[in-house]
């Protein structure tokens, strides 16, 4: 069977990135018409053209996002890959390390699932004082529909040994990371995670997003999906499955997406995992003259359910609860709304969602996460006429 990737495809999908890139600056405008007659005009924000950095803007979070909105993360250049010559080895604490072509993942079932990825850095512009990394608003989050083969299918033909407890997932992208700490040379992007989550249903091998080929940008021609957890685990442009006997110490769960744990009070780096609790308002927006009453949003919890959202009018002393537009289930984000009768005058909106294992989001920053999972809630200041 022939891959949907010809070579032809890969340099039009970077033209048609490259593009998306430059009419998402204001400056830019009206390229997009000769380029993609048919698409709908790109809408993200450009947070950075090289490495190719896009944030979904505020008004598209929520159901699922159109590939275009969708936020793209990447820390070095999208690799250029050939689907004909591509390989995905799987070894290291393996009875049978493998080769794998594209025909040969073909050949295994495959599912589809709905999943909210969430950039560990998102919301970070809002963090006091100013912090280095990508200045992300709230958009750095999107859903979509990822198809492909399960990690677990895969692990067992390779059969991991009886001592394994990780897989590190590679990328094909590498560069040098220029920001102290540096990286000694090039490094490449890699990340693990427990073998126990790595054969969980929500772990993927996705070659398919919203019902189409995967882009250059997402990660063709196979990236892999962690569902529940923050987006650095879902390695783009994979190459390579390393199953390990001890843990995994590289840069992007070291020097990059850690956080401090406390061990008997003493702080211990350790590497950042599922997405906690969070709830964002899309409507009204900060600054905004507010008269229908109506506050709308999403909210999602990683590997958990949304319990519930609550509003406030008055800063956090009154809380009211919000409807969710539909059962909320792990892995995907969930729209609610709520209709409050407002003072006039200028007030200040907030939510806080709660999730089905109790975690509340918090008030106030902890800043033993570092500048990543940035979670506690962010008021919205609006006047009412
Ligand atoms: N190979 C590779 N995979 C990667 C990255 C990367 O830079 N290189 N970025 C990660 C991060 S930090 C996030 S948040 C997600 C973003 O996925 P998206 O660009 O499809 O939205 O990809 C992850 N996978
Ligand atoms: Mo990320």
């Amino acid at each position: 069977m022939p891959h949907p990737h010809s070579d032809e495809d890969i340099r039009m999908t970077n033209r048609r990135d490259f593009l998306a890139a430059a009419v998402a600056t204001p400056l830019a405008g009206g390229a997009e018409s000769a380029a993609e007659p048919a698409a709908p005009p790109p809408s993200r924000i450009l947070r950075e053209a090289l490495p190719l950095n896009l944030e979904t803007p505020l008004p598209r979070l929520g159901a699922t996002t159109a590939t275009a909105d969708h936020f793209v993360r990447s820390h070095f250049p999208a690799p250029s890959v050939d689907p004909a010559t591509w390989r995905l080895r799987v070894e290291g604490a393996v009875q049978k390390p493998l080769e794998l072509t594209l025909a040969d993942l073909a050949k295994l079932p495959t599912s589809t699932r709905r999943i909210t990825l969430e950039c560990a850095g998102n919301s970070r512009v809002y963090l006091t004082p100013k912090v280095r990394g990508v200045n992300w608003s709230h958009g750095a989050v999107s859903t979509a529909e990822w198809s492909g083969v399960a990690l677990g299918a895969v692990l067992d033909l390779a059969i991991p040994t009886g001592n394994a407890v990780e897989v590190v997932l590679e990328g094909a992208d590498s560069g040098v990371v220029l920001d102290e700490p540096r990286s000694p040379g090039p490094i490449s992007y890699a990340r693990s995670i427990p073998l126990a989550k790595a054969r969980r249903p929500e772990c993927l091998l996705a070659s398919r997003m919203n019902s189409e080929p995967l882009s250059v940008q997402h990660g063709a021609p196979l990236r892999a999906l962690v569902g529940g957890w923050y987006g650095m685990a879902s390695v783009k442009w994979l190459t390579r499955i390393i199953v390990v006997d001890r843990p995994f110490d590289g840069f992007w769960q070291t020097m990059d997406y850690s956080q401090f744990d406390r061990v008997a009070g003493v702080p211990t780096l350790a590497p950042i995992t599922a997405m906690r609790v969070k709830s964002v308002i899309t409507s009204p927006v900060d600054g905004q003259r507010w008269s229908d009453g109506v506050i709308r949003g999403v909210a999602w919890a990683g590997e958990h359910a949304v319990a519930h959202v609550d509003v406030s009018l008055d800063g956090g002393a009154n809380w009211i609860r919000a409807t969710l537009a539909g059962p909320s289930r792990p892995l995907e984000w969930v729209e609610w709304s709520a209709s409050v009768k407002p003072p006039r005058g200028a007030i200040r909106l907030m939510a806080r969602a709660v999730d089905a294992a109790g975690q509340s989001q918090p008030l106030t920053r902890d800043p033993d996460r570092r500048t990543y999972q940035i979670n506690h809630v962010i008021p919205v200041d609006v006047v009412v006429e």
